[in-house]
């Protein structure tokens, strides 16, 4: 993944369709090339205008906001956004072929201890996650978030990233309408109990190793 100006969206890591029956191949057709690009080519428009920020990776634009140009803030805080927060999304999703394989795979140690110490269970993490993502009003993400002590879910609104607070993170689920609307309409509910089984608790292990840069590294 390019972490620096001119961004790329690079294609899905699996077929659109390789999500169904859970999530549409139409969905993830629409929502990774038309909404997901949008965001990369607004990015690049805004950082074109500004070559001194072209230096900056994705997240220190996002981390470093306060830093950013007054009149170019907001623009760019929704678009770094939307390509960090989809990139992290889609590759945090398990083709269902993969599924059952992937679930069987335990978390590795570090996470799997972390887990249980903050919610018990990943069942209890998940039904957690599940109601933070039911309260976002309107558009923006759930987050499961490193907060430099232990494991957190938060949510943030938009395109919003927890990275400014300090928080870094493990996965994410959006909840715009634009991840579901065509198959479950407005009903966020009955989405989310289909893409929370997909988490691909993999790649969260990675993210989790990142944030922890590289410390407690599990042998993979
Ligand atoms: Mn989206």
């Amino acid at each position: 993944m390019n972490d620096y100006f001119p961004y790329v969206n690079y294609p899905l890591p699996y077929p659109y369709d390789a999500l169904e029956p859970y999530i549409d191949g139409e969905t993830m057709y629409l929502h990774h090339d038309k909404h997901l690009q949008t965001y990369v080519d607004k990015l690049n428009a805004v950082l074109t205008k500004y070559p001194a920020l072209q230096r900056y990776s994705l997240t220190e634009l996002l981390a470093y906001e306060g830093q950013l140009p007054d009149e170019a803030k907001t623009e760019l805080r929704n678009n770094a956004g939307g390509v960090y927060n989809h990139r992290m999304y889609f590759e945090g999703l398990t083709p269902v072929r993969e599924r059952r394989s992937s679930m069987a795979v335990p978390f590795q140690d570090s996470l799997q201890k972390a887990v249980t110490q903050e919610f018990g269970s990943r069942k209890a993490l998940e039904r957690k996650w599940k109601e933070a993502a039911l309260s976002v009003f309107g558009s923006g993400y759930a987050w499961l978030v490193w907060d430099g002590n232990g494991l957190r879910i938060v949510t943030t609104p938009n395109q919003d990233t927890p990275i400014p607070k300090g928080l870094c993170p493990v996965m994410n689920i959006d909840v715009w309408e634009h991840a579901y609307y065509l198959k479950n309409f407005n009903r966020r509910n009955e989405y989310l109990d289909k893409v929370i089984p997909l988490i691909n608790w993999k790649k969260a292990y990675e993210n989790y190793a990142a944030c922890m840069g590289n410390a407690v590294m599990d042998k993979m």
